[in-house]
């Protein structure tokens, strides 16, 4: 019987390249975010490519009632090993002062309340099924705050630490959870963040070779494939060419 990935926020960018990665080896997926044509496209896709089987949810993980649709997949898919919690978003990138409360709503719905809403139903199948692994994507922000970020690095903060709360509290029950906190990654990131902005999203990347997609992708499929003796706690992924949040090398 082929293993189980959930991958929240599939549609784009370290979510899609993750879930090509586990359709690759063969895992059967649960791939959920909000835009239905894309989830479905690549659902079809992996599908075809990888002969394996894909289940798709349109749902908003802010919603908590949404977020129930879960409780209606097959018994056989709650037999989920692997739960990667991607979906989250920044929107702005303003002094504390100066910044939408609005943003600020998005932001902690989706990163942090998201997060646990996914993690309580998801946790609960794998207690019944006596294993799994959680991989929660954090941020290089939720670890160190950077100008501006206020807001946005405090729900990466958030989940640093619920990463280490998780790992208490699912203990017993043979459940590893592993933290993966990214620096920049060309996706569609900064053009959520700058609200569709192109010109000064790209200008994020300029002058230096940022993470891709496919790096996070990969690094959540080593902590994944390790032995079962084994967990990897956290790992921060940085570019080479960025020391820290501030510290970036750019030739231009
Ligand atoms: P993208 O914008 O490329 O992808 C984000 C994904 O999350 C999309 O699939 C989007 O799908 C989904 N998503 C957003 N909001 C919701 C929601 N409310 N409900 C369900 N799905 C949602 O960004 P990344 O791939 O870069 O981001 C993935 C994760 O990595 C995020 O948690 C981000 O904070 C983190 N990260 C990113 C870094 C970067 O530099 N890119 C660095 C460090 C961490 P849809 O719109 O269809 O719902
Ligand atoms: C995304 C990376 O440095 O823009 O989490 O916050 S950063």
């Amino acid at each position: 019987m082929s293993k189980i990935a959930l991958i929240t926020g599939a549609t784009a960018g370290i979510g899609e390249a993750t879930a090509r990665l586990f359709a690759q080896q063969k895992y059967n997926l649960v791939l959920l975010a909000r835009r239905t044509e894309r989830l479905q496209l690549l659902a079809e896709n992996l599908s075809s490519e990888f002969g394996i089987e894909v289940k798709t949810l349109v749902v908003d993980v802010r919603e908590k009632e949404a977020v129930q649709k879960l409780e209606g997949l097959p018994e056989e898919w709650k037999k989920v090993d692997v739960l990667i919690n991607n979906a989250g978003l920044s929107r702005g990138l303003d002094p504390i002062n100066a910044g939408d409360t609005d943003d600020w709503d998005v932001m902690i719905d989706t990163n942090v309340k998201g997060l646990l809403y996914v993690t309580k139903i998801v946790s609960n199948w794998m207690i019944k099924n006596g294993s799994g692994h959680i991989v929660n994507i954090g941020s290089i922000a939720g670890k160190e705050t950077y100008i501006n970020g206020n807001v946005y690095c405090a729900t990466k903060y958030a989940v640093d630490s619920l990463n280490q709360a998780m790992r208490i509290d699912l203990l017993p029950h043979k459940i590893k959870v592993t933290g993966i906190h990214p620096g920049a990654v060309e996706t569609e990131f900064s053009e959520v963040r700058f609200k569709g902005d192109k010109e000064r999203a790209k200008k994020v990347y300029d002058g230096f070779e940022p993470l891709h997609a496919q790096d996070i992708a990969d690094t959540i499929w080593f902590a994944v494939s390790r032995p079962a003796h084994v967990n990897i706690n956290d790992m921060i992924v940085l570019a080479a060419a960025q020391a820290n949040t501030t510290h970036l090398l750019r030739e231009v």
